[in-house]
Order: structure tokens, then sequence, then C-alpha cells
């Protein structure tokens, strides 16, 4: 973490009102985020869940604090406990708290306090179609989305389905805030080019904060 006392933080691209690309950001907490992730699928492992449609995510999923996103047969929701085990999801990792908090104050939303982190493995090939974030209790809270390893294109649209998509490219350790007048702008990624990355191989890891409780 001492990075940040010799590197000027990059600059803040806006991509909508109320969303914010953070180029760079999580890239002081890369060993502790990796190391955090790793205990958490040790626990709760990442796996395929179904949409409510009976089709095979192609993205792989796990999560950490008091609720955890799941999809299967009977819909969309947060979960304390992760299906597979019964068991509660992990508790979040420190760093994972602090990293969310800067990121939301850094994007115009302070005071951002994360119950839920959901973790997505993508393959190549792996893609998440257009979609808003509707299954948190309320709306006020911003959702903060950290990616590491291969780079992806992310896709950021408007309150519409139908609204133009823009493609913004993720490098690893880029972050991006969401909220207020952006909080249920449809966004996806594209499917994931192939390649290696020095520290994942063919994997892009994003995790993604929420208020969901
Ligand atoms: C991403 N994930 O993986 C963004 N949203 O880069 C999401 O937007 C997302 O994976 C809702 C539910 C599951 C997700
Ligand atoms: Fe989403």
């Amino acid at each position: 973490m001492t990075r940040d006392l010799f590197e000027t933080e990059r600059s803040a691209v806006p991509l909508a009102d109320g969303a914010v690309l953070l180029p760079g950001f999580a890239l002081p907490f890369e060993e502790e985020i990796l190391a955090g992730v790793a205990a958490v699928a040790a626990a709760a492992p990442f796996r395929h869940m179904t949409t409510p449609g009976g089709f095979r995510m192609s993205v792989a999923m796990t999560n950490c604090g008091n609720a955890g996103w799941i999809t299967d047969r009977r819909g969309y929701r947060y979960d304390a406990a992760d299906p597979e085990t019964g068991s509660e999801w992990p508790a979040m990792p420190a760093a994972f708290g602090v990293l969310a908090t800067r990121a939301a104050a850094a994007g115009g939303f302070p005071g951002f306090v994360p119950d839920a982190c959901l973790i997505n493995r993508y393959e190549p090939g792996a893609r998440l179609t257009l979609h808003q974030d509707r299954n948190e209790r309320d709306y006020d809270a911003p959702i903060v989305s950290v990616s590491l390893g291969l780079p992806a294109t992310f896709l950021f649209g408007g309150s519409e389905r139908t609204d133009k998509a823009r493609r913004v490219p993720l490098a690893h350790g880029d972050v991006v805030v969401w909220g207020g007048p952006a909080r249920l702008a449809f966004h996806g990624v594209a499917p994931l080019k192939d390649g290696t990355h020095p520290l994942l191989g063919r994997a892009r890891i994003n995790l993604t904060f929420r208020k969901a409780l």
C-alpha cells in the first residue's frame, strides 16, 4: 500500500452521470485482494449457477459477506447461506471493505459500507449479457466493481435496455463505480478474449460490492 505515497492517483474517467471508471484504483490492494479471493474460494468454491430460465451461466461465481447473490430455477436473490454447503458465506476480508469504501468515495459516494461481495471468474468466452442489478433492497447505495486478471470489455448503457451501451475497456486493477442516477444502468461484459495474465493465467476475476440488505 506504500505505492499510494509514490504514485499520483490516475484520474477518474466519467462514464455517465453517477458512473465513473477509476483506472488502476485497486492496484495497491492487489496482493491482499488475491489472497482474499483464494481464501473465500477455498471455503466456498466457484460454481456455475443456473438462471431462472434453466441456462448454466458461463461465469463461475462465489460470494463473501453477510449476503451472497445466487441464481437458480427459483430466481435471482441474496441469501446469507451458500446453497452448496448450507453454511454462511465466508466473511468479507477486511481489505475488500477498505477498497470498496475508498473507491466509492472516489466515485462520489462517501460512506459506502458493502454487505455483499459477489466474486465472478471469467474464462475465455465467458460473458454477461446486459442486465440491471435490482435484487438489492434499496438503490441508494452504489455498486463497486473491481477487475483483475485478463482485460475485458465492459458494456455500460442507460436505464432502458434499448439505450446504446458504450464499450469500456477494463484492465487489471480498474474499478467502476455506479450509483445515483446511474444505479439502474444496464451493464454487461463482452465475451472474454483469450490470453494469459501474469498473475491469474487464463482468467478474469471481478469483485462486485453491494449493499444488498
Ligand atoms: C462483472 N458483474 O462481472 C459484472 N451483476 O464484471 C455483474 O454485473 C453482475 O456478475 C449482477 C449479478 C451478477 C453479476
Ligand atoms: Fe451486474
